[in-house]
């Protein structure tokens, strides 16, 4: 119901402007399908963070220790350091059935597969540098990986249709692994620490989280901390019930721990990880909110359009799909600001479809119409951090695919990265008819400062073209008479199956590594002053709008 009044409220003030500001506002030719752009240059509507665009790897990376030498892979640091900066979440549900147990001596590896690594891995005396330099996978053990990790995939899956997680253990090297990855990819790793370890009355147990932290500190890695994935659903996952409060109560003893180490005493510390807003336990985030918002530095919830095993590619391109994510961002700010007002709100685990992801759909060009929205829709109305589920590993809504080859959503990351700027500007698309045709979605975002192409007050727009048509987008006069630079990002090939193509074009040409060390170069194409901005059918592209010299974006 919020919605349709909001929707209907914008089509109305829009129907105005278009009235008011009189056929001068607008260049009015266009060829064939045209929507109007509004665009108030004259605020910034919200400051996002600089990590606003985040990653995650899921926990089950972990379901055996080996499969951490993944993250060692040349090809994947070059792919995660075109993504950074950013959050790089390790949590999901695995992390609550995760116990660390160390070796306590540090030549321990894997005892199944020789592994060559050990020995430089611990070799402390490497200055941080060096020891990124010196730590690739060889290739003959990571094409093994690969091979192995497909089949714990199957696994996998396996536990999470069953509902019955094993329980799993790691050592310090795989928490070396991890930190390494991060720090040398340059990622801040967020580590969700398992909260279904519980004492009798029910209280969080932390002895085995105080373990972990102090051997991170022995090791001075620098990182910041969650408490539990989805407590909401404690119960189905593990027969354990906590409470709003209890999970509150929790978290501030997590806090305390933190308080006490010289390292981590002003580490960040985010939660609770609760799943989306549904009619049941809507008591727990206020909960929660009410005993620990003085603990955390971010209230985060996770978000999934569809069940991944029940979804189609209609779901993918539907308008109402995408808008539903409107109404329940709109529900947990609600919320927290009730509580908490001022709380920064992360989405902290999200993605297209739950349980994995949809085959065929959730790893290919069709996904970046979910993925794109929401990124521009999430900032738009004020939630400071996306973390992607997922950088690689768990299900098909990775960013990097099972071979470790990018998938479109990954590129749309970099462009996105790149190009867009913390700071969101109020957009909307409009036709001049009264019926908006939400079909063609707008954003605008002053452009990243650290941009190629970065001009004191430029903007880039960017936009979504659910439908099969070409359609041409009408600048205000303000920005008319910029030179843009135009990404244009259309699926890696055409005919039927095009939308499930796992390529993308940029401006016409498929995008590939040259090789592992080096991504392409990702340049837009030049429009002329006054050039129709037109986009093609099943399409979403950036504008760097380069000549708009908006003050706020100075
Ligand atoms: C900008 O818009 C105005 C008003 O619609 C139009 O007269 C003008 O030709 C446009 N300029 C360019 C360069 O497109
Ligand atoms: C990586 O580690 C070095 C040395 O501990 C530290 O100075 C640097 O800030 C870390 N970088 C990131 C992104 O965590
Ligand atoms: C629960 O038990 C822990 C230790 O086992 C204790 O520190 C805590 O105060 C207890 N909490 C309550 C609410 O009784
Ligand atoms: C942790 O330390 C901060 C400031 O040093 C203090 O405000 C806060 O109350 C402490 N929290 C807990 C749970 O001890
Ligand atoms: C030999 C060794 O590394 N011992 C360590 C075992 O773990 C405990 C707790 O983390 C440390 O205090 C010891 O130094
Ligand atoms: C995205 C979008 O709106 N698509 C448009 C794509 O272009 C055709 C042309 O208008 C429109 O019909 C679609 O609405």
């Amino acid at each position: 119901m919020g919605m349709v009044g909001a929707v209907t409220g914008v089509s109305l003030f829009l129907s105005f402007l278009c009235l008011s500001f009189g056929a001068d506002s607008f260049r009015w030719a266009p060829t064939g399908d045209a929507v109007f752009l509004y665009a108030d240059l004259s605020r910034v509507l919200n400051k996002v963070s600089e990590r606003f665009l985040s990653v995650a790897i899921d926990a089950s990376l972990l379901a055996e220790e080996k499969f951490m030498y993944l993250l060692s892979s040349q090809k994947l640091r070059t792919l995660a350091k075109a993504l950074t900066p950013g959050f790089l979440r390790f949590g999901g549900t695995k992390q609550d059935f995760m116990v660390f147990t160390p070796h306590n001596k540090s030549a321990a590896a894997p005892q199944s597969h020789a592994v060559p690594l050990q020995s430089v891995l611990h070799q402390s005396s490497l200055s941080a540098e060096g020891l990124c330099k010196t730590l690739m996978l060889p290739v003959s053990l990571e094409e093994k990986l690969k091979v192995a990790w497909a089949e714990q995939e199957v696994l996998l899956q396996k536990e999470e249709i069953q509902g019955s997680f094993q329980k799993v253990r790691f050592s310090e090297h795989a928490v070396d692994l991890l930190y390494s990855f991060a720090n040398c990819s340059g990622f801040d790793l967020i580590f969700g620490l398992n909260a279904l370890l519980r004492t009798r009355n029910n209280s969080w147990d932390s002895c085995n989280a105080e373990t972990l932290l102090s051997y991170c500190e022995s090791k001075q890695y620098v990182m910041s901390w969650e408490l539990g994935n989805e407590p909401n659903s404690y119960e189905k996952k593990a027969g354990i019930c906590v409470d709003g409060h209890q999970l509150g109560l929790d978290f501030l003893h997590l806090r305390e721990i933190l308080n006490k180490s010289k390292l981590y005493s002003s580490a960040g510390l985010y939660g609770p990880d609760i799943g989306q807003p549904k009619d049941h336990r809507k008591d727990l985030l206020p909960g929660f909110l009410e005993t620990a918002a003085k603990a955390i530095d971010a209230c985060t919830w996770h978000h999934y359009y569809v069940n991944g095993r029940e979804t189609s590619i209609d779901d993918f391109l539907s308008p109402q799909v995408l808008d539903t994510l409107a109404a329940k961002i709109t529900t947990v700010l609600q919320t927290v600001a009730l509580v908490s007002p001022g709380m920064k709100i992360w989405l902290g685990e999200t993605s297209s479809a739950y349980g994995g992801g949809a085959a065929g759909l959730s790893d290919t060009f069709v996904a970046g119409f979910m993925w794109l929205d929401k990124l521009g829709l999430a900032a738009k109305l004020g939630i400071d951090v996306v973390v992607r589920q997922v950088l690689i590993g768990s299900g098909t809504y990775h960013l990097v695919d099972a071979n470790l080859d990018p998938l479109p959503d990954y590129w749309l990351s970099v462009l996105y990265k790149r190009l867009v700027g913390p700071e969101v500007l109020d957009a909307a698309a409009f036709t001049d008819s009264a019926i908006p045709k939400r079909k063609l979605r707008v954003y605008l975002h002053c452009t990243n400062k650290q941009s190629p192409n970065f001009r004191k007050g430029s903007v880039t727009l960017f936009a979504l073209n659910l439908s099969k048509k070409v359609m041409e987008i009408i600048l205000p006069l303000r920005v008319n008479r910029s030179s843009i630079d135009a990404y244009v990002l259309e699926a890696g090939r055409t005919g039927t199956r095009a939308l499930k193509s796992r390529l993308i074009r940029l401006n016409g040409v498929v995008l590939k590594m040259p090789d592992d060390n080096t991504l392409p170069s990702l340049h837009g194409v030049s429009l002329n002053p006054g050039h129709p901005v037109r986009l093609p059918g099943h399409s979403f592209a950036f504008y760097v709008l380069k000549d708009a010299s908006v003050p706020v974006c100075w």
